[in-house]
């Protein structure tokens, strides 16, 4: 009996999977492999229902002979242990990010002579509805709140973009890559003080009110499903604090990040070069113990940022209040730095994992940025926050645009380096 391999990574069985495996039994003795957590949000979306639902749901499928994991997007490993004389696979994968696994495929068949089965990708309006009921669910509040915590359990390190409205938060959502040989995409999106006050021309002083904050966040939910970080800046008073954490809990937002500064807040990557106020370790304490007290769910974290290093208070400083701070009830901890070097965060994550192997540590490598994803990973950085980036480059370009515009008097010599209009017409997705 010849072995016919595919690999799924659903949440849902619909008649394109059914066809998938008629398909594949006419070959021979057909193996599923079921794509892991890990790898399914590499690539994918998030699983909304576990390993080993989605492994019951198609052991359950009549014609399948054997269910296996496959736990890495490309095939070298499975493909090695099983050799299959088959893999068959539905064909919407010749376009797209996806193209680069069936590369991957047809490289690794041709080694043996074993061959790959395109079959032709079944949608209809059926599997059309299941698709959408299932983006529809990764939305909602109380699923989309809980994803942060399950995200952090998942990855080595949750990989977060800025967004302040529907387009960016789209960018975030949809954006996948290819490179070297690997698949990847952001994991959540952060609301960021500084990018939601500069859209709005604002300066970044808690001057853009909490109304209009929490404005950003729904257009950004109302087109996108991914988990939601909150620059909360320093919460404000105690007594307004408790009353966001439960709106952004509400609103399915997964976590605030205040910072432990008081007065009038600066960004603080003017560090000393403007006046900036620490609050006390006592007063922030409190201010995470209240809001900790407040919050209705388990799933909302709200997370302590330290501003000892931004302000030059050292080392110990810093540390000292990590642990007041996960004493009071934080979820988290955020150390900041506005030095180009690394190696003052590194060493704190360092210092921090001797004492607490289990607190989440967030970092915002916009000064040191040379630091990479797996470097903070092996200190212990469990989310990476890229937290202006997507501001800063559309900025520039848009000047220009305005620059040339004037200096031309028209518009045709700007046009070669803009978005197409067709593209930016059907970039939305219509319901
Ligand atoms: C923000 O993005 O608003 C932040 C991060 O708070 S930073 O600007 O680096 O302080
Ligand atoms: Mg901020």
């Amino acid at each position: 009996m010849k072995k016919v391999y595919t690999c799924f990574c659903t949440d849902n069985i619909h008649e394109g999977h059914i066809n998938i495996i008629s398909q594949a039994k006419k070959y021979g003795s057909v193996i599923v492999g079921i794509l892991s957590d890990e790898a399914m949000v590499r690539y994918n979306r998030f699983p909304t229902v576990s390993f080993e639902e989605r492994v019951q749901m198609v052991k359950n499928i009549d014609g399948v002979s054997s269910v296996i994991t496959q736990d890495e997007i490309m095939y070298d490993r499975v493909i090695a242990d099983l050799l299959p004389d088959y893999v068959v696979h539905g064909d919407n994968w010749k376009e797209g990010p996806m193209k680069a696994i069936r590369d991957n495929v047809i490289s690794l068949l041709q080694r043996y002579g074993g061959k790959l089965i395109d079959v032709p990708y079944t949608y209809n309006e059926n599997v059309k509805r299941i698709d959408a009921r299932m983006k529809e669910k990764l939305a909602m509040p109380e699923f989309r709140r809980k994803r942060l915590k399950q995200l952090i359990k998942i990855c080595p390190i949750v990989k977060t973009l800025e967004v302040h409205s529907g387009l960016t938060g789209l960018i975030a959502e949809k954006t996948i890559v290819e490179n070297n040989g690997q698949l990847d995409q952001f994991d959540a999106m952060w609301i960021s003080s500084l990018c939601d006050s500069t859209a709005k021309g604002k300066p970044d002083i808690e001057l853009v009110d909490m109304t209009s904050r929490f404005r950003t966040i729904e257009d950004v939910m109302e087109v996108t499903t991914k988990p939601i970080i909150f620059d909360g800046d320093t919460g404000g008073l105690t007594e307004h604090f408790v009353y966001t954490v439960r709106s952004l809990e509400r609103l399915g937002v997964s976590a605030v990040i205040i910072e432990d500064k008081t007065g009038l807040k600066k960004n603080s990557l003017f560090g000393t070069d403007v006046v900036q106020t620490q609050d006390t370790i006592e007063n922030f304490a409190e201010k995470i113990a209240a809001g900790k007290k407040t919050q209705l769910t388990d799933d909302f974290m709200i997370i302590a940022r330290i501003e000892s290093l931004i302000l030059e208070r050292g080392m110990d400083d810093a540390l000292s209040r990590a642990k007041a701070y996960v004493k009071a009830g934080a979820d988290g901890i955020m150390i900041h730095s506005r030095k180009k070097d690394p190696l003052e965060i590194l060493q704190f994550c360092d210092y921090f994992r001797k004492e607490d192997n289990n607190t989440p540590i967030v970092v915002v490598p916009s000064s040191f940025n040379s630091v990479t994803e797996a470097e903070l990973t092996q200190h212990g950085v469990n989310i990476v926050i890229y937290a202006n980036q997507l501001t800063r480059s559309a900025f520039p370009s848009m000047e220009q645009t305005a620059r040339d515009i004037l200096k031309y008097h028209r518009a045709q010599e700007v046009d070669s380096r803009l978005m197409p209009i067709k593209d930016i017409i059907s970039l939305i997705d219509e319901l």
